[in-house]
């Protein structure tokens, strides 16, 4: 089935925040934001930005009826900065008035005195002034104590990863209208619709029941989505509460760069000991997370660090640490992967400086080292349906790489200018929310007595494809044209106390909540045709339903006019929790995933030894989707998230000063791959697997996975330099940009 969107995509007809029609008299909201990163304010004067033309109100944290709270995992986040401000970009107060012109007017008339303090950037210089957003968390396996002195080899080293703008195409924004009674309804551009509600209520000091969230799709989210979305959504609901007028905020590109926090920057110590065979049999690493100025959903990411600190690698003695430390800089949030990537990076750099110590190969020891059945991960998870052997070597074998290596080792001996460089990059990636009380979902079927169906699940839609693969599990359950099927908004009021569209579990969740649902109006259906049949067996197919052995034919309007006239409920609500998974963080020990998805790609890089550019020439991969239950719209999740992940590990390289102003503010000052620097071939091929039970109709989630491939793009490029300065003393410090490369070819051993 085609992506149910494409259509309107391409014609600029899909509806985007920005796109919902106004109503006559709706308001703008501009926030007004803090321009030092640590400060006491001593005076706020809006005298004359209040007499500007158009300006209707200034709203302050005084302002706020509820809670000035909002703060999701901790309440350490005041929605208006009251008194002090921790990070640059940190909002003071809400400029509401007739155009967005009129309140940027405004915005520059308002001045604010500050008291400085010192501000803190560096995740370690946090950690040593003890400067955290919550102690420490530890995972241990086995002994590593004891292990190091097993060890033939012991390696230590550090690695640095940076953030990640995600620049999704669509900016915040949010649209609130008031209703009746003081209560409201908020089109919000979020991927959590219920932390949205939640929030507006907590700070507008209304219940729950007051406040509707409604989100038709969004311009990508990438996590950035998550919990980022809450601020201006609870911005415009307050103003229009204020002023009983419809309010609207629509986030210019540099309003959001600035204001908004990215991927988490981290910064990890590590050791690995390996036997003379390559077998890691210790790994210790200590990660520190630059987590900004509040804790956002850092807890929750330092967590899928330690996670995955062990990437796709069984390790039988493992301590894992981290630290997220409190800088004062906007507070970072989730990114695809959520932390998996930056625990995955450390566990590479560590098995490079391995090989390139040991003078072998990194996928020697990678190979060495891949997980099997029935291996027990650092948190406690035994892995069953394990495919990251299968994955290694059908993509070694399929894309031939002995020969991809002969062929490079031959280019690079006759070449000085331009060396190509190889990486393997296999990963494993947990599936769920950790925090396993997220993992549960509903959804609610309407069949019409018309026979037109419509549905709503706490999913939303950002491009990832969720409302085509819900569609599809419509369809193919009552067996009925898509025509007859229409995916509604997500609302809080047709489906209630969402978990975000999030942990790539969105499919997985609110697909089987939307088969419970479709199953139990499809069994009802049936009793009704069976008792029309008197008792033949019933089945529902190509829009019909046949009663065997007799030749009566009943279409699926025909069916469903008769349950509603036998007062059969055409109506279905249904619920899904994820059986299995269970976690004790008093122990760091138990089953926090439904299931693994695995995969590997191979990374070829040129790089131009006189520039410091490079060419991706291929990446090609092997991914465990299950039995994709859409490969076109599984395809694009891993040609998009590879690049994403590529970017990530490449050009785009965020730039706070030592004062905390991000330098790197704008597209002009922001790389991000385009058409050009995109891989010039990038193959996928689908593991032949059984896919797994939780995973909705087996298809496997497939979200986030593929943005770890990219990580191969960093350690390839370094293959090349190491091929054009072989003693060269690199650190791992990603992303490598051309200046980074260029300064890394000429440097000295
Ligand atoms: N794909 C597109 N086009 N746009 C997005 O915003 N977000 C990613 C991924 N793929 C995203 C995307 C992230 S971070 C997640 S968690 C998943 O989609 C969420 O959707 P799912 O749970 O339905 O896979
Ligand atoms: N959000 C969250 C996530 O709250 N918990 C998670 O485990 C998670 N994982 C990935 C992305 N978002
Ligand atoms: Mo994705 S980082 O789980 O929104």
């Amino acid at each position: 089935m085609i992506n149910i969107d494409a259509h309107n995509h391409v014609k600029g007809k899909s509806i985007y925040l920005d796109d919902i029609q106004e109503i006559h008299g709706t308001l703008y909201a501009l926030p007004f934001d803090a321009t030092v990163a640590h400060a006491k304010i001593k005076s706020i004067d809006l005298e004359s930005a209040l007499k500007t033309k158009g300006i209707v109100t200034i709203l302050k944290a005084k302002d706020i009826p509820g809670q000035n709270q909002i703060g999701g995992i901790f309440p350490d986040e005041p929605l208006l900065a009251d008194g002090e401000v921790h990070f640059r970009g940190q909002v003071i107060a809400i400029i509401v008035g007739t155009t967005e012109h009129h309140c940027r007017v405004a915005a520059k008339r308002i001045k604010v005195v500050y008291d400085e303090l010192p501000v803190i950037t560096d995740p370690r210089e946090a950690q040593k002034q003890n400067q955290l957003i919550m102690p420490p968390r530890q995972f241990r396996l086995g002994d590593t104590t004891s292990a190091w002195s097993q060890c033939d080899y012991i390696f230590e080293g550090r690695s640095d990863v940076n953030g990640q703008e995600h620049l999704y195409i669509e900016t915040q924004g949010a649209y609130a209208r008031p209703k009746e009674d003081g209560s409201i309804i908020v089109s919000s551009s979020t991927q959590g619709p219920t932390a949205v509600q939640r929030m507006v209520a907590q700070v507008l000091g209304i219940p729950m029941h007051k406040v509707e969230i409604d989100t038709v799709r969004l311009g990508g989210g990438f996590g950035g989505k998550e919990d980022q979305a809450t601020p201006w959504a609870v911005m415009v609901a307050l103003a229009a509460q204020h002023l009983h007028k419809p309010v609207k905020m629509s986030m210019h590109r540099m309003d959001d760069m600035r204001m908004t926090g990215k991927r988490h920057p981290y910064s990890a110590d590590f050791k690995i000991g390996l036997t003379k065979d390559l077998k890691i049999l210790a790994y210790e690493v200590t990660h520190y997370q630059n987590a900004g100025a509040a804790a956002d959903l850092s807890p929750a990411v330092m967590e899928r660090t330690l996670f995955h600190s062990t990437n796709a690698y069984y390790i039988p003695n493992v301590i894992a640490k981290a630290y997220s430390c409190k800088t004062n800089l906007p507070p970072n949030t989730a990114f695809r992967g959520f932390g998996g990537p930056q625990g995955k990076f450390a566990i590479e750099a560590a098995i490079v400086k391995a090989a390139e110590s040991l003078g072998v190969s990194p996928a020697e020891i990678q190979k060495a080292n891949l997980v099997k059945e029935g291996d027990e991960l650092s948190y406690g998870q035994i892995l069953t349906q394990v495919e990251a052997q299968n994955a290694w070597e059908t993509c070694m074998k399929n894309y031939d790489y002995e020969s991809q290596k002969q062929r490079v080792a031959e280019f690079n001996s006759k070449n000085t200018r331009f060396k190509k460089g190889l990486a393997i990059q296999p990963i494993c990636f947990g599936i769920s929310f950790t925090n396993t009380m997220m993992n549960h979902a509903r959804a609610l079927v309407h069949i019409y007595h018309d026979g037109s169906v419509v549905v709503s699940t706490g999913g939303v839609e950002m491009g990832q494809g969720l409302n085509t693969k819900m569609l599809q599990i419509v369809v193919e359950t009552f067996g009925i044209n898509a025509s007859k099927v229409r995916i509604e908004s997500t609302n809080t009021l047709r489906v209630a106390n969402t978990s975000p569209t999030a942990a790539s579990a969105g499919a997985d969740l609110n697909g089987k909540a939307l088969q419970m649902a479709c199953n139990a109006l499809l069994e009802r259906l049936k009793a009704v045709a069976q008792k029309e049949f008197t008792d033949q067996i019933i089945e529902l197919k190509d829009e019909m339903v046949f009663a065997n052995e007799v030749k009566t034919e009943l279409t699926w309007k025909d069916l469903v006019l008769r349950a509603f006239t036998q007062r059969v409920a055409l109506t279905e609500n249904a619920h899904y929790a994820t059986p299995t998974i269970h976690y004790d963080k008093t122990k760091e020990k138990g089953h926090p995933f439904a299931y693994h998805v695995y995969g590997t790609a191979i990374h070829e890089v040129t790089v131009d030894c006189l520039k410091g550019t490079y060419d991706f020439d291929s990446v090609n991969i092997v991914h465990d989707f299950g039995k994709s239950m859409n490969p076109t719209i599984d395809n694009g999740q891993i040609e998009g998230g590879l690049v994403q992940g590529m970017g990530w590990m490449t050009l785009e390289e965020i730039i706070y000063n030592d004062q905390g102003r991000l330098v790197s503010n704008a597209l002009s000052t922001y790389k991000v791959p385009d058409i050009y620097s995109v891989p010039k071939v990038i193959n996928i091929q689908h593991l032949e697997t059984e896919g797994h039970e939780l995973a909705i109709k087996k298809s496997k989630a497939v979200g986030e996975p593929p943005l770890m491939y990219g990580i191969g793009a960093y350690f390839a490029i370094r293959n090349a330099i190491k091929a054009f300065n072989p003693n060269a003393d690199l650190a791992v410090n990603a992303p490598y940009t051309p200046e980074k490369v260029l300064m890394d070819l000429y440097k000295k051993s």
